[in-house]
């Protein structure tokens, strides 16, 4: 069994986010989210969430080709969890190529390009427009 990880917010959940998620699944039998706490999401993006974890969470475990989602509390901690969780390769987004190079040694490192055109922050920023 080949297991696969990846790492993210997902916070309001949108079909880029569905895309990576389905395209880092196909490259294994097993898919693993370490999706950050809200207090990781604050330190990376000035900003909490808008939707808390529980419901982050929730969200990702009802999707057919997430089999396991876990909190990454730490962007330090990325070769541990890799370890604990057994994972043959590292599955990210192309915002984030070369950033995770240095996990080669124990593990496949996989770049996928982004969907064009949507992103949570955007999503954000329409939804303050229309009600402004
Ligand atoms: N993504 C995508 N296309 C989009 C938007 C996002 O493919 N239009 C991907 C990102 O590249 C990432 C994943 O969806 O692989 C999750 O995106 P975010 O929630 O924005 O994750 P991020 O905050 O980049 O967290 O330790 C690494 C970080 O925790 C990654």
């Amino acid at each position: 069994m080949r297991r696969i990880i990846t790492f993210g917010t997902f916070d309001v959940l949108h079909v880029g986010h569905i895309r990576i998620l389905k395209r880092a699944k196909a490259y294994g039998d097993h898919l693993t989210v370490g999706l950050s706490s809200d207090e990781l999401n604050f330190s990376k993006k000035g900003r909490n969430p808008i939707y808390p974890y529980s419901s982050r969470e929730e969200l990702l475990s009802s999707l057919r080709f997430v089999d396991e989602v876990f909190m990454e509390e730490s962007l330090e901690k990325k070769r541990e969890y890799i370890t604990q969780h057994n994972a043959d390769a590292l599955v990210m987004g192309n915002d984030w190529e070369g950033k995770f190079d240095e996990f080669k040694d124990i593990c496949d490192v996989i770049y996928l390009p982004r969907t064009p055109s949507i992103s949570t922050t955007e999503i954000i920023e329409i939804i303050r427009d229309v009600h402004s």
